[in-house]
């Protein structure tokens, strides 16, 4: 068909025959290769991330679940998350269901938002079951309070996301269920930096300790800063000295 629009040149016919397989050929080599994709059997396998909340500054520690009715070869999620008011410190499968996997068949990859865990069984299957995969352990800013962070599947161009592989190396996508940390303010009173509940002369002694002499942070830091610009410093004395005895201007620490 295609040399009578050209005019019978053999040539060209040849070409594009040739041509015209490359698609197909590349297709068959890719698909030759992708591992193989199965229907998860029986009732649903399942990823799931807890929910938690927890106050500014603390260490959140945050458990993933995971659900499988078929024996496995290996487990990988891969999560996504907002590391404006999260930082990842580490994780553990300790007291888990994949706490017997030795370290070296274990893999963790920290790519800015974007979190993978891989663990394979190299000696026998892993068990069908229901329960703990991994703790992972954030820290939070101390200006996180307020904020609810999302903790969502993701996917990796171009094999990579939450997947699980069974005994025949077929890989199931399991479903998958979100969780969030809910990171809460501390409640404090504006210019108490000692944490007292009482702001006066003592405070103004405590923010100097902390600036110059090594001393103790308020807790929360939010407490010090009186002037309300996001900074703690020499500013914040002068202003606290004004509020408590020059009848200076209200205190307005970020809330
Ligand atoms: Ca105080
Ligand atoms: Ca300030």
């Amino acid at each position: 068909m295609f040399a009578k629009y050209l005019g019978g040149n053999r040539f060209w016919s040849v070409m594009i025959f040739h041509t015209s397989m490359i698609l197909p050929i590349s297709v068959l080599f890719i698909l030759l290769f992708l591992p193989p994709l199965s229907a998860d059997p029986g009732y649903p396998d399942t990823v799931r991330v807890g929910s938690i909340t927890i106050l500014e500054g603390e260490q959140a520690v945050l458990s993933v679940y995971f659900y499988n009715d078929e024996a496995l070869t290996a487990v990988e999620i891969v999560l996504d998350y907002d590391t404006t008011y999260l930082v990842i410190d580490s994780f553990s499968l300790e007291g888990g269901r994949l706490a017997y996997i030795p370290s070296t068949q274990v893999f963790f990859r920290n790519s800015g938002r974007l979190l993978n865990l891989a663990v394979q069984d190299w000696n026998a299957w892993i068990p069908r079951g229901n329960g703990l995969l991994c703790n992972l352990f954030f820290s939070t800013p101390i200006t996180a309070g307020g904020h609810t962070v999302v903790i969502d599947s993701s996917f990796y161009p171009p094999v990579s996301s939450t997947i699980f592989s069974d005994s025949v190396a077929n890989t199931l996508f399991p479903q998958f269920v979100s969780g969030q940390i809910t990171i809460n303010n501390i409640p404090f009173t504006c210019g108490d930096a000692s944490g007292n509940t009482q702001v006066n002369i003592l405070d103004v002694s405590f923010i100097i300790n902390f600036l110059y002499k090594g001393g103790p942070s308020p807790y929360p830091i939010n407490a010090a800063d009186v002037s309300g610009n996001g900074i703690v410093n020499i500013l914040d004395v002068t202003y606290l000295i004004n509020f408590l005895y020059k009848n200076g201007p209200a205190l307005k620490c970020p809330q």
